[in-house]
């Protein structure tokens, strides 16, 4: 059976499909972003955006290229350095930053680029009008277990005028023009948002093209589901550990919520967004202003799962909100189901007031 979605792509819906069904008419993510631009560009859209987007593609599959072939070419383990906010490198977070960079420089269409595995901003030559913000490697610490790890990147608009600062930055999530990750696990992930909905594509391995096999990712608006380090629940505050408690406690007939933490954001936050829960990396008072990072970990993840139906927060404040004051800043987050992550805000609501 095939419909046809709101973009005008045609998909099959499973029920009624036979097994022997082959898609012939598959929708590759350049032909995705093509379309979407033109149906709401109107006379403005340059094919910048497009040209950008085919080298985060090549970057992404470059990645999973070495990640697929990392034990056999020894390249786990570690690189023996750490980066610019002291984690231990692997082999692997040091080639998918050069990934990164290279393609992004090629690109021509990026000006400033930010990577978790660089000290300072990298500003290119050229004309570029876009600024990356990118993980090119997160949940690496997973990577000799063969879990799932993934790039998380976001993109921002240069400002009008600037030749390229931090500047260009520094600046509220909310500001951010598209945002996604690419998960490497059975297969390769990407999911997408330009800030109209989210949409998800797989490689095929064969083809060489991300496929849209995921259109229009709404998030579930509850579920009972929850993914935090609760190794950490010493180091947590009131709200948050109320919180947490109050998920174990079975309601009347029902079944307490069920506990689930991979330990690699971009899997964690997959399973997320499409089967609906709350993930968590809470400030504590170890990690005062939380582990995970604004620009790169929080603010993509944010959007999207904003623009699927669901909610980010730190306890107190919109993530999309708040404005980073250097490229590495760091945010507690709370993100997921919308009536989950409301849950959440009434507990640190409860103890504000008291
Ligand atoms: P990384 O960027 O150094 O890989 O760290 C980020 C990762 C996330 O993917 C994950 O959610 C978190 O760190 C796990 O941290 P912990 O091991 O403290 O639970
Ligand atoms: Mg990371």
């Amino acid at each position: 059976m095939t419909s046809t979605d709101h973009n005008g792509f045609s998909t099959s819906t499973g029920s009624g499909d036979s097994l022997n069904e082959i898609r012939t008419d598959i929708v590759t993510l350049t032909r995705f972003i093509l379309t979407e631009q033109s149906a709401r560009a109107g006379t403005t859209a340059t094919g910048d955006f497009t040209l950008l987007l085919n080298s985060l593609q090549f970057a992404f599959k470059f990645i999973a290229h070495n990640i697929r072939r990392a034990t056999l070419v020894n390249l786990i383990g570690l690189a023996g350095a750490s980066n610019a906010t002291g984690d231990d490198q692997k082999k692997l977070d040091v080639i998918g930053d050069e990934i990164f960079i290279n393609a992004m420089r090629a690109s021509g269409k990026v000006k400033v680029l930010v990577s978790e595995e660089q000290e300072d901003i990298i500003v290119f030559e050229g004309d570029g009008r876009y600024c990356v913000v990118c993980d090119p490697i997160d949940g690496s610490s997973n990577l000799d277990a063969g879990v799932s790890v993934g790039t998380i990147f976001g993109v921002y608009k240069l400002q009008e005028g600037s030749t390229g600062t931090i500047e260009d930055v520094l600046r509220a999530g909310s500001e951010m023009v598209a945002a996604g990750y690419t998960m490497y696990g059975a297969s390769a992930n990407l999911v997408l948002t330009t800030g109209h909905g989210v949409n998800g594509f797989t490689l095929d391995n064969a083809l060489g093209e991300f496929i849209l096999t995921h259109p229009d990712i709404r998030i579930p608006k509850s579920r009972s589901i929850y993914s935090v380090n609760e190794g950490n629940t010493v180091y947590w505050d009131t709200a948050t550990r109320e919180y947490f408690e109050s998920l174990k406690i079975p309601p009347a007939g029902g079944k307490p919520y069920s506990a689930r933490y991979i330990g690699s954001m971009v899997a964690d936050m997959h399973r997320t967004l499409l089967y609906g829960g709350i993930f968590a990396y809470p400030a504590d008072v170890k990690s005062k202003n939380g582990k995970l990072r604004l620009l790169y970990e929080c603010f993509p993840m944010a959007f999207l799962v904003e623009q699927a139906g669901g909610l980010a927060t730190n306890g107190k404040q919109r993530i999309l909100d708040i404005v980073p004051s250097q490229i590495h800043a760091r945010s507690g987050i709370f993100l997921g189901s919308e009536l989950e992550v409301q849950k959440v805000v009434e507990y640190y609501n409860k103890h504000e007031s008291v």
